[in-house]
């Protein structure tokens, strides 16, 4: 059963992909779910349903994001550009847009952030080394250092300030793994959610990162100096491995691709030589 541990939790980018599976589990986390995305984006929501509020607003926008956070306990903040793209858009969602959310869960005395990072902070090391949290960044897209921003800026707000963030470095978070890479990378939707709920219900969570993984055998993370989250991933890839190699070719080993955890990203978006 899942722990009721807040009264108010703002989800953001609740329209997007991740948002849009967290949704309905989320309610059991607390009594009123408010939803968060941009204006156009919070159409595809529908109406609100029992225990749910909409809150439009743009990341880029302060006052918006303020008026999003004020009177929630908690933020669950899957919101922002999620893959690699011009620098601009990621600007104003990523980095301006989490400094807004920081700002205002400070002037609101929010206590707790789960912060959607992302892999492709450290999607520069190989696919043949296992890292751990303490690993530093190699961000392998101008969408990776965005999310190595959020994961510096939500320390310096722990910090100084207190907000406790769990920088969840979330893999493939898809209905199945899409390709051989996922295998390694997949996280399962309701493993997404028994980790977001494991971040706001753990009583002592300070600043965390966290890789967002299911129990897959083939695995580049350890969480094994995270144990205090309390995390227990209930799903696996294997499952699904004979079907994936059933439809997916060979991989070429001199593929950036098949060699860095980052997979495609490596070279997606901006011009760059890859060693
Ligand atoms: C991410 O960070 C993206 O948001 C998602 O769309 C996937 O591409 C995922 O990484 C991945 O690495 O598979």
């Amino acid at each position: 059963m899942t722990i009721k541990s807040h009264q108010t939790l703002l989800l953001t980018g609740a329209a997007g992909g991740l948002g849009t599976a967290l949704r309905q589990r989320l309610k059991d986390n607390c009594d009123v779910l408010r939803l968060s995305d941009r204006a156009a984006d919070c159409e595809r929501l529908g109406a609100a349903q029992a225990n749910e509020v909409i809150v439009p607003a743009e990341l880029a926008d302060a006052a918006a994001v303020e008026r999003a956070v004020a009177g929630c306990q908690a933020i669950v903040h899957m919101g922002g550009v999620p893959v690699e793209g011009p620098f601009d858009p990621i600007l104003q969602a990523n980095i301006l847009g989490v400094y807004n959310l920081y700002e205002a869960a400070r002037k609101h005395g929010v206590k707790r952030v789960v912060f959607a990072s992302s892999n492709h902070v450290t999607g520069f090391y190989r696919q043949s080394e296992t890292l751990t949290p303490a690993h530093p960044p190699r961000p392998d897209s101008l969408y990776g250092v965005s999310k190595a921003f959020g994961e510096d800026l939500s320390r310096m707000y722990f910090d100084r300030y207190g907000i406790e963030t769990a920088c969840v470095r979330i893999g493939s978070s898809f209905a199945e793994p899409r390709d051989r890479r996922m295998l390694a990378t997949w996280l399962s939707f309701d493993d997404l959610h028994r980790l977001v709920t494991a971040c706001l219900t753990t009583p002592v969570l300070g600043h965390t990162i966290i890789f967002g993984m299911s129990d897959n055998s083939v695995a580049w993370w350890d969480n094994a100096s995270v144990r205090h989250v309390g995390y227990r991933p209930q799903d696996s890839s294997d499952v699904f491995r004979d079907a994936v190699y059933a439809r997916t070719p060979e991989p070429d080993l001199t593929d950036p691709a098949v060699q860095y955890q980052g997979g495609g990203f490596v070279f997606s978006g901006i011009a760059m030589t890859v060693r």
